[in-house]
């Protein structure tokens, strides 16, 4: 408590602090309450950034405070009324202005101002995907005019060409004898590696833009208010320059898939049209006033591509022994992977109906 005390004390914020107490059950980054004295100072939030999933948290508070303050300057623009509720505020140093978050010789922490009496939601549904479409379609339309470059939090994060190239590397290294259970999957990566590609080409062609995506677009880094309205997108760690392909592939992997994605009985997993049309609908109600032909027409191919990356991620890491993500049982990588894969073949199979449908809600 005193060190926490301490550390909340580095930070410009109002108010005496009363106590800090834990906060939610983020899996990567560690969050604490921190409740205030006064009625009229705001408690804050504050985190202990993930040092080892972002090596580069200087970039990552440069690129989160570009982004809130260019959002924040749109609604007052818009005379928007309640601003503090619609996007997040971080606090800065009490002895350095310009900087957002301190570093105790350990660790890395940063504040910002709880907003009260707002609702997440965990459930994955037609209603919620619609809002979550135009929700995260109206957080890049905020960002389309940002000023500033951002930087990448985590370098080459969804480009797939490095990322079958890491898969190559594991399988050349093969650290614990796992590649010759899995050679199958290593074909069917394989077979369509060129056609994965596609969005790095397109990049290199000069035919497809980077522009700041969310990256880990899920309905529960939506801020609900009471009454079941959004206030703000939350989870800012991984905004970065990406494809628009990121924001909308990477939803439509966890959020239509019928089954979690570790689930063992492959025969369950699949792809749910009803999620996609609610969430493609939403999304292309706010985004298409940016969004270009070729970003447009190729929604269908960000819908497998995510799949297909997962499915590289998963099974890399079931190859080097599983050093990234945590796994509960020594096949957990391999489960996932082949998830992932089952998953991808159904977005194949669903691929000439989502053309259609996107093609009717262009012509609305
Ligand atoms: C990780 O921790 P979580 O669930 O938000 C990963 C995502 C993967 C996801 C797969 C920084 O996200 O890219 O899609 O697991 N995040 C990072 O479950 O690697
Ligand atoms: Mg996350």
């Amino acid at each position: 408590m005193a060190q926490m005390n301490d550390i909340v004390s580095r930070f410009a914020i109002h108010g005496t602090v009363k106590d800090v107490c834990p906060l939610g059950n983020g899996l990567i980054n560690t969050t604490y309450r921190v409740n205030t004295v006064e009625a009229d100072a705001p408690d804050y939030v504050l985190q202990n950034v993930n040092n080892a999933i972002f090596p580069d948290v200087d970039l990552l508070m440069n690129n989160i405070v570009a982004v809130t303050s260019h959002i924040r300057h749109g609604l007052e623009v818009k005379g928007t009324t309640d601003i503090d509720r619609k996007v997040l505020t971080f606090i800065p140093l009490k002895d350095d202005a310009s900087k957002y978050y301190y570093f105790d010789g350990e660790k890395y922490w940063r504040i910002m101002v709880f907003i009260k009496d707002t609702t997440t939601q965990t459930a994955v549904t037609p209603e919620t995907s619609r809002i979550v479409g135009e929700t995260f379609g109206n957080f890049q339309a905020s960002l389309a005019d940002l000023p500033q470059q951002l930087g990448e939090t985590i370098v080459n994060f969804h480009n797939i060409e490095f990322r079958l190239q890491q898969l190559a590397d594991a399988v050349e290294a093969d650290a614990v004898g796992r590649v010759k259970l899995v050679h199958p999957l290593l074909d069917e990566i394989q077979k369509r590696a060129e056609h994965m590609c596609l969005s790095e080409e397109l990049h290199r062609q000069g035919k497809l833009p980077k522009r700041i995506c969310h990256c880990d677009t899920k309905v529960d880094n939506i801020l609900f208010d009471s009454d079941g309205s959004v206030l703000c997108v939350i989870d800012l760690d991984t905004v970065m320059p990406s494809y628009v392909f990121s924001d909308y592939g990477d939803f439509l992997r966890s959020a239509a898939n019928f089954v979690a994605e570790d689930d063992p009985h492959y025969d369950r997993v699949g792809f749910n049209m009803e999620i996609f049309r609610a969430f493609t609908e939403g999304y292309l109600k706010s985004a298409r006033v940016f969004l270009t032909p070729v970003e447009i027409e190729n929604l269908p191919y960000a819908a497998a591509l995510f799949p297909y990356m997962q499915l590289v991620r998963f099974l890399m890491d079931y190859i080097n022994g599983d050093t990234y993500f945590k796994t509960q049982y020594p096949e957990h990588n391999l489960v996932r992977a082949t998830n992932q894969y089952y998953l991808l073949k159904s977005v194949e199979a669903h691929t000439p109906e989502m053309q259609a449908f996107i093609k009717e809600q262009l012509e609305k």
